[in-house]
């Protein structure tokens, strides 16, 4: 009794409450698990923002196949707390324990070859979505996600130009945020196939590593307000990053 107790405990703190972006919809078709997707091989958060997992996460599971899109389309990102959803029956931490608030954010990447076998690092990324933080209802983007179930839904801009994509999603969780090094950033890649006819390509672009700071305003920052709630005390949040395109 005291030693699976014992090991519960100790089970529980090494997989901790954390989160994995592992399908994607296209206008509601579900692509199924980890098809298209390169996701860490576990659910830890990546927390040096100078580290080679910032752009697609740890090196974990790989997919030969390539999700095709057309701009405009409605796409769902689904994270789950380990992969396939909740760790065991009721499992409160699924899609993500309810501490983690933060932004949930989207970037493109175009690639020169095949998606599936593109590198994740070295590539020329651009922001074309962000769920940050909303005054008003003082709602996070992991807010939207859990009330949808574990889905983040945005749209395929519509003057995304055709050819193979890696799409970055990303969670940053903030809720220990007010020391360096505390955020938690949660990311996979998706690899895409664009058709259609769109034009846009970026004036500008960042890299992962490279495009955060330790100390970007949106990643060292005491999300708490007053009432020791996450609530900003109602003041905006500033998403890392660029801004998202538009077209
Ligand atoms: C990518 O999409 C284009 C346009 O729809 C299509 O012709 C091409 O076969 C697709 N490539 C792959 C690898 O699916
Ligand atoms: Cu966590």
């Amino acid at each position: 009794m005291k030693i699976s107790l014992l090991s519960l405990i100790t089970y529980g703190l090494a997989v901790d409450a954390h989160a994995i972006f592992q399908k994607l919809s296209v206008n509601g078709k579900d692509n199924g698990q980890l098809t298209g997707i390169r996701a860490p091989g576990n659910n830890n958060p990546v927390q040096d923002v100078s580290s080679s997992n910032m752009a697609c996460g740890a090196s974990g599971t790989k997919s030969q196949t390539v999700i095709n899109v057309a701009p405009g389309d409605r796409l769902g990102a689904f994270w789950g707390h380990v992969i396939g959803g909740p760790q065991f029956p009721n499992d409160q931490d699924n899609p993500i324990a309810k501490s983690h608030k933060g932004p949930v954010i989207a970037y493109l990447a175009k690639v020169n070859d095949n998606a599936a076998s593109a590198s994740s690092t070295g590539q020329q990324w651009f922001k074309i979505w962000q769920d940050g933080f909303e005054t008003s209802s003082r709602k996070w983007g992991v807010d939207n996600m859990l009330q949808n179930n574990g889905w983040t839904y945005f749209n395929l801009p519509n003057c995304i130009a055709p050819g193979q994509y890696l799409l970055r999603v990303e969670i940053i969780a903030l809720h220990s945020a007010k020391n360096s090094g505390q955020a938690q950033f949660y990311q996979s890649c998706a690899q895409i196939n664009v058709s259609g006819s769109g034009s846009y390509t970026p004036s500008s672009t960042v890299s992962f590593p490279g495009a955060y700071k330790s100390n970007d305003p949106g990643i060292l920052i005491n999300i708490y307000g007053k009432l020791g709630q996450p609530d900003m005390d109602g003041k905006p949040y500033t998403v890392p990053g660029p801004a998202p395109i538009t077209c």
